[in-house]
């Protein structure tokens, strides 16, 4: 039998966490025949609402989920786990200042950064969801040195499958015979949404995005303001935000990590910048890359015109600023 993996979730009385804590219970996260147990943590005020969570998960009788922690105490959350997804976190509010957003998760990502370092697994993964996303992931990589820089991300993966799904409409293609699309930058409205490299299955072939869809200035407007508006247009239709696509791509995320991307396809991951692509190093920012092993790497060498070369300046801009913002709230 697979040795039991212990996956947190933080935030797990929130949305997403309704939505995420039952397809890890599923094996949609990690593979349909590993047995998992879940750590739930939330704050003392959605306690009820937490337990209440996890008795649902008792009589969903999920074959694969071998226990439940539901906590409040941020180091029996930690404790022993070995996937890491961070939905918590301070929202904005209406009339707050940026900053004091910031200062609010700043402070709670140092403090579950240290809970990590000392209390996980060694090895363990770990997947920032919550907003500001990079940011909080690089708050937590500087938080927990000991914790290698790899193994700590943030999501973008939620704005990658909103470009191949773009894409699938227009085209009226299958979703999953569109790949190769790339997030670059910040989990924000900055992001860049690039399809110069994607691709379609067809009956004769791979073809380029750009040969099929044959309009640039969509491609180039409308298409990248679709998809960075993306949050935006849902929270208007449902009233709340996007709750089962972030949650589908935390699973996808994790997943292609720990098991693999398939051969001749990258996804998009926010990872610590080594410079590649001449983005600023020290980063938390969204590349392309491939997984093997459990780990992943950025994809090299692929061309850079002069139109997203701006658009990649302008979101390593944004998140410089947010890497500075976040260090003032520290002193
Ligand atoms: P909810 O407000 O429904 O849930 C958040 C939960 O976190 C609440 O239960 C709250 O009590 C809990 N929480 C607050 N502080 C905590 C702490 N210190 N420790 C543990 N739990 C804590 O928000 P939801 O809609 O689930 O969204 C969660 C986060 O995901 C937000 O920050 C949101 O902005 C972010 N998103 C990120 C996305 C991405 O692609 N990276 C997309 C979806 C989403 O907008």
């Amino acid at each position: 039998a697979k040795e039991l993996v212990r996956v947190l979730v933080t935030g797990a009385a929130g949305q997403i966490g309704y939505a995420l804590v039952p397809m890890i219970a599923r094996g949609v996260m990690l593979g349909s025949d590993q047995p998992v147990i879940l750590h739930m943590l939330d704050i003392p005020p959605a306690a009820e609402a937490l337990n209440g969570v996890k008795m649902e998960l008792v009589d969903a009788a999920f074959p694969l989920l071998k226990g439940v922690v539901a906590t409040t105490d941020v180091v029996e959350a930690c404790t022993g786990v070995n996937v890491a997804v961070m939905v918590g976190g301070f929202p904005r509010k209406e009339g707050m200042e940026r900053k004091d957003v910031m200062s609010k998760n700043v402070s709670i990502y140092k403090s579950q950064a240290s809970a990590l370092e000392q209390h996980a697994a060694p090895n363990c993964k770990v997947l920032v969801v919550a907003n500001p996303a990079n940011t909080n992931a690089l708050i937590l990589k500087e938080f927990a040195p000991s914790i290698p820089a790899k193994n700590i991300t943030c999501l973008t993966r939620l704005d990658h499958n909103r470009a191949l799904g773009q894409i699938s409409e227009r085209l009226n293609v299958q979703v999953s015979d569109v790949k190769n699309a790339i997030i670059w930058g910040n989990h924000s409205s900055t992001q860049y949404p690039d399809v110069n490299h994607a691709s379609v299955k067809t009956p004769s072939g791979e073809k380029p995005v750009r040969e099929l869809v044959k309009d640039d200035g969509w491609l180039n407007g409308e298409f990248i303001t679709t998809v960075q508006q993306r949050g935006a247009a849902i929270i208007k239709a449902r009233k709340l935000s996007s709750a089962l696509s972030a949650a589908s791509a935390a699973c996808d995320h994790i997943r292609d990590w720990v098991l693999g991307t398939p051969e001749g396809t990258w996804v998009s991951m926010g990872v610590y910048s080594d410079g590649s692509y001449n983005v600023p190093s020290g980063l938390i920012y969204s590349f392309p890359v491939t997984c093997h092993n459990g780990d992943w790497k950025i994809v090299q060498g692929l061309a850079i015109d002069e139109f997203s070369r701006k658009k990649l300046d302008l979101t390593g801009a944004e998140l410089s600023e947010e890497k500075e913002l976040a260090y003032s709230c520290l002193s």
